[in-house]
């Protein structure tokens, strides 16, 4: 058996990172997990090949090749996904697709034949005795959410390593948290499960076996989410990377609440934690209950930032706009939460009420629902009736990228934010004319070209002469803050 598993296209959002991977030569962010796991799921004897059409064409003799296609997505893909599905049964290959989108609008699909709702440990081995016997169904849909310690070690090798910028592991699914907005706890569920230490660090071994090195995102949903067992994980990884002199940097996601800790602050800058992206959300009380965002609520929310900062991690972080509870002036409290903070990746969506979520099922009882989501928070359209005037929150939103984008905004807070890292190059998987030709790119675009260039000059300088240590680190938030201008010049407009 052939099974050809193909990711489909993302759109340029601000989460492609597009603009700023062009010049470090990569051409994605992240591998495909999820397929990458249902690849090692599947019957040792099959032969699979991977094509993540972020990274490279998904051609013809691929699809001619395959007896079987598994497909993958985000919502943001639904489209590039709609047309996967097209071209193969075009062909009369059978496709069976999953992942969250698919768990979420499992009738949305109607060519595919296997529809996977839920995660595939628990639905997979099902499939594929039904297969054996010749008894397959439409759908398949996951009747618990699986214990992971059944998760084998995703098929890394199946991923062209070189094309990406980062690798991705995961220790934990689910969140014990409640946000109203949140699709995941939907998903994956409020009882965080982990997968055991040993788990995370064969698959950490695998990578490196590959010959990876430099940055691996922790892809939890919340890595703090079943504290108790990170507190048992992070003294393995320490010692492991130690052991084998320090291959990765790591980043991750988690709540806010991890600024109360800061044993396991401490540990996690001793594993090599860099960057943790958080949800803020926005630093309006009464919007944060409303969200039931407990966990944010009653604190300093800037405070807690700097206390993360403090332990040399980059904070990079979510925010959004539209709440039912939000002032008028909430677009000017985002910013100027935001230039106090020395977060250069802020996040900012309009509120989106993903399929099948708290906010959906409310915001459907009060007839305000308009149309499905695309699964992009930034594109400045609104799929439910705002209580603030839609015009109006969609003129303040922009506002908001407009300024916190714009060079002089953005180089102060990667200043800001270099002050607080950890001193000290990551470890990277990297040549020095590779380097040298990502650095002439980046200054030939921002230095040479770029309207903003004395801006750049100017920021170039103070990060050479103060945090010479992360002069690369400083690079790579020069060419992250390109990407962001260029598409607020799309978004923000
Ligand atoms: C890492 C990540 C990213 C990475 C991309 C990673 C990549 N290349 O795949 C980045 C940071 C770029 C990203 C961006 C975005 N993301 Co994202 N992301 C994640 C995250 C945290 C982890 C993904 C992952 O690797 N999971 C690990 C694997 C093992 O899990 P899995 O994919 O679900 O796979 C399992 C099952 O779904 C199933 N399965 C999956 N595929 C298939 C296929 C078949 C055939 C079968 C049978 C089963 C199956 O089995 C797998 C094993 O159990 C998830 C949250 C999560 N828990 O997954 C959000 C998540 C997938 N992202 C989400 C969103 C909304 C986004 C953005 C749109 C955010 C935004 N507002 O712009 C952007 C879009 C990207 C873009 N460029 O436009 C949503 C998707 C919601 C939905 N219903 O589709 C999620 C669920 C989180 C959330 N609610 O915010 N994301
Ligand atoms: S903390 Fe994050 S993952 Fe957890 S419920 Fe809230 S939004 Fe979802």
């Amino acid at each position: 058996m052939r099974a050809l598993l193909v990711y489909p296209e993302f759109p340029d959002t601000y989460w492609s990172f597009r603009h700023a991977l062009a010049f470090e030569g990569k051409r994605s962010a992240f591998p495909p997990l999820g397929l990458l796991t249902v690849s090692a799921m599947l019957p040792g004897t099959w032969e699979r090949r991977l094509v993540d059409m972020n990274v490279r064409r998904l051609g013809e003799g691929d699809i001619e090749w395959a007896d079987m296609v598994f497909a993958s997505a985000m919502i943001v893909q639904k489209d590039s996904l709609e047309r996967v599905v097209s071209m193969c049964k075009a062909r009369g290959k059978p496709v069976v697709v999953g992942g969250p989108y698919v768990s979420t609008s499992a009738e949305q699909l109607p060519e595919a034949d296997h529809i996977f709702v839920g995660e595939a440990e628990a639905t997979l081995p099902e499939f594929l005795g039904d297969l054996e016997r010749g008894e397959t169904k439409r759908f398949y849909r996951a009747a618990e959410r699986p214990a992971l310690d059944l998760t084998p070690v995703p098929d890394f090798g199946l991923a062209e390593l070189g094309r990406y910028s980062a690798m991705s592991v995961q220790y934990s699914r689910g969140c014990p948290f409640s946000c109203e907005f949140c699709d995941i706890i939907e998903i994956y569920g409020r009882v965080p499960r982990t997968k055991t230490s040993g788990q995370v660090l064969a698959e950490l071994d695998a990578l490196r076996e590959l010959g990876w090195r430099g940055l691996v995102f922790v892809v939890d949903d919340n890595f703090i989410g079943n504290k108790r067992n990170v507190r048992r994980l992070l003294p393995e990884l320490i010692a492991w990377s130690e052991r084998h002199g320090r291959p990765f940097s790591f980043i991750t996601e988690a709540s806010v609440n991890l600024a109360e800790d800061d044993a396991l602050l401490e540990m996690m800058r001793r594993a090599n934690f860099r960057r943790v992206f958080l949800g803020i959300e926005t630093p309006v009380e009464e919007s944060l209950k409303e969200a039931r965002k407990g966990q944010n609520t009653r604190r300093d929310l800037l405070a807690s930032v700097r206390k993360i900062q403090s332990y040399g991690m980059e904070v990079m972080a979510g925010f959004i706009v539209g709440f039912d509870s939000d002032p008028e002036d909430i677009f000017d409290r985002q910013i100027e939460f935001i230039r106090e903070s020395g977060i250069p990746l802020a996040m900012v969506g309009l509120l989106t009420a993903l399929p099948d979520t708290q906010l959906w099922r409310r915001l459907k009882r009060e007839g305000r629902l308009l149309k499905e989501s695309s699964g992009d928070n930034t594109e400045g359209s609104l799929n439910f009736v705002p209580r603030m005037n839609a015009a109006f929150l969609v003129e303040g939103y922009r506002k908001i990228l407009r300024t916190i984008y714009s060079p002089a905004e953005y180089y102060r807070r990667a200043l800001d934010c270099l002050a607080h890292l950890t001193e000290g190059p990551e470890p990277r998987r990297s040549s020095l004319l590779g380097d040298a030709a990502a650095f002439a790119r980046v200054v030939l675009a921002l230095g040479v070209r770029d309207a903003a260039r004395a801006e750049f000059w100017r920021y170039l300088r103070r990060a050479a002469v103060s945090h010479r240590r992360n002069f690369a680190h400083a690079v790579t938030l020069a060419a992250m803050g390109y990407h962001f201008r260029k598409l607020t010049e799309v978004h923000g407009e």
